[in-house]
C-alpha cells in the first residue's frame, strides 16, 4: 500500500499551482512508494478569498492563514515553500526545526547569508531537502548533461547563456503585491539575477562545473513604479537587466545575459557549450529540441570523417530520452508543468532509497553565492571570486 506523504503548501500563486499540480500528478506517471496528499495550504489573511478558491480547485483538505501554525501541524510530513523570496528563510528554518521534509522554490533565499542559515538548519535537523530548479528535469537539458558526461563535448571552451523575457517594459507595470512581488527588491531580494540568472547558473554549474569568478554589469531601465498595494510611487531597486562574464574552474569562459526588456522574448532560456569534440545548444522556447554538433569520437578523439557532419536537431521525445518513457508514446511532447512532475518524482525516489536528490539546499546556497558575487561585482565594477 502507498505511504501517504502529507503536503503542507505555503503559497497559492504561480508556483503554488505548479507544485500542487506536480504532487498530484507524480503517482499517475511514476511508480513510487509515496502518495502525496494535499493536506493544507497557507496564504496571508488578506488573500483569504483567493486561498479558499485555490484550496477548492486543487483539493486541499484545509487552509491556514498563519504559516507557523501550518508548519507545526502534526498531520503534515513535508513543507513546500512557494511564498515570496523574503519568507523562504524563516519558513525553511521553522519547517526544519519541526522535523519536516523541506522543499523550497528557487531562489533559495534573498542572499547567501540567509541561505547559509537555512542549510545549517536543514543539515542540523537531518531532514531531506531540495531547491526546486525545475529546468534540470527538462528532458532535453537532462540529455545535454548525459552527452557531456559521456565525454562527447571534450575539453570545454565556451559556455553562453541567456534568460530573457519582456513583461516589465511598460512603465505602467506596478511593483509589489501578490502577482508582481518579483519587481520589489524588499520581497524578491534582486531582479533578474535571483529570478532568472539563478536558473542559468544552476544549469551552467550542473553542466559545466563550478564558476570561479565573475564580472557583471546591471541596469534598471524604469526607475520608479507605483506599488500595487499602497498606490505610492516608489523607487525601483531591482536589476532589470544583468550581464556577466564568468571564468569556470575548468578554464572555460562564460557569458551570461538576462533581461525583462527583450521585446518578444517570453521565456528565452538558452545555453550553448562549445568543446573540442562537439557542442550542444538548447532554447526553452523550443523545449523538445536539443542541438548537438559532433566533431570527433570521444574514445579516440578522431575526427568523424563524414559528409553528413553538421548540427543534429534531436527531437527529445523518444522513450530512450531522459524521463520520456514515463509520458506518452514516442513523438508526443510534454510541457512546462512536466518539469516539476519529473523533479518531484526524482525527489520521492531519493526518499525511497534512490539516488541522492540534487539540487539540495547546499547546492542552492552555491547558486546564491554566485548571485551575490554578480551583484557585488556590478556594484563595485570589478571581478569577484566565488566564495566557498
Ligand atoms: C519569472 O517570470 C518566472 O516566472 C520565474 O520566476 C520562473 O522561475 C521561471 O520558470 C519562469 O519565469
Amino acid at each position: 500500500m502507498a505511504k501517504e506523504l502529507r503536503i503542507g503548501m505555503l503559497g497559492c500563486g504561480f508556483m503554488g499551482k505548479a507544485h500542487s499540480n506536480a504532487w498530484l500528478q507524480v503517482p499517475h506517471f511514476f511508480d513510487r512508494e509515496h502518495k502525496p496528499v494535499l493536506k493544507a495550504v497557507y496564504a496571508r489573511p488578506e488573500d483569504k478569498d483567493k486561498l479558499e478558491a485555490f484550496a477548492k480547485r486543487w483539493g486541499y483538505e484545509s487552509i491556514e492563514t498563519d504559516w507557523r501554525k501550518l508548519v507545526e501541524r502534526d498531520d503534515i510530513d513535508l513543507i513546500d515553500v512557494c511564498v515570496p523570496n523574503n519568507m523562504h528563510h524563516d519558513c525553511v528554518i521553522a519547517a526544519a526545526e519541526a522535523g519536516k521534509i523541506v522543499v523550497c522554490e528557487k531562489p533559495l533565499a534573498m542572499n547567501a547569508r540567509e541561505a547559509e542559515e537555512m542549510v545549517a538548519a536543514v543539515e542540523k535537523a537531518g531532514v531531506p531537502n531540495m531547491v526546486c530548479f525545475n529546468y534540470r528535469r527538462v528532458p532535453a537539458i537532462a540529455l545535454a548533461k548525459q552527452i557531456i558526461d559521456e565525454g562527447r563535448i571534450g575539453r570545454p571552451f565556451h559556455y553562453r547563456a541567456t534568460y530573457n523575457q519582456d513583461y516589465t517594459i511598460s512603465q505602467k507595470v506596478p511593483q509589489g503585491g501578490l502577482a508582481l512581488w518579483r519587481l520589489d527588491a524588499r520581497v524578491a531580494g534582486s531582479g533578474v539575477t535571483g529570478d532568472l540568472l539563478a536558473h542559468s547558473i544552476d544549469t551552467a554549474e550542473w553542466l559545466n562545473g563550478p564558476i570561479k569568478k565573475v564580472v557583471a554589469y546591471t541596469e534598471t531601465f524604469v526607475k520608479e513604479r507605483v506599488h500595487a498595494e499602497t498606490g505610492r510611487v516608489e523607487k525601483v531597486e531591482i536589476d532589470d537587466a544583468c550581464m556577466f562574464l564568468a571564468v569556470f574552474e575548468n578554464g572555460s569562459l562564460g557569458t551570461f545575459e538576462s533581461t525583462r526588456y527583450a521585446r518578444g522574448r517570453k521565456n528565452y532560456n538558452t545555453f550553448e557549450l562549445n568543446g573540442e569534440l562537439g557542442s550542444v545548444f538548447f532554447d526553452l522556447e523550443d523545449p523538445h529540441l536539443l542541438q548537438f554538433f559532433r566533431y570527433a569520437d570521444p574514445q579516440t578523439g578522431k575526427k568523424i570523417e563524414d559528409h553528413l557532419t553538421g548540427w543534429q536537431k534531436i527531437h527529445v521525445t523518444a522513450s530512450e530520452h531522459p524521463y520520456m518513457k514515463h509520458w506518452w508514446v514516442p513523438g508526443c511532447t510534454i510541457g512546462y508543468e512536466h518539469t516539476f512532475i519529473n523533479t518531484f518524482a526524482d525527489f520521492l525516489a531519493s526518499l525511497e532509497g534512490g539516488p541522492k536528490f540534487q539540487p539540495d539546499m547546499r547546492s542552492g546556497l552555491r547558486t546564491q553565492r554566485v548571485c551575490d558575487a554578480i551583484l557585488q561585482s556590478a556594484r563595485e565594477g570589478r571581478w569577484v571570486e566565488i566564495e566557498g
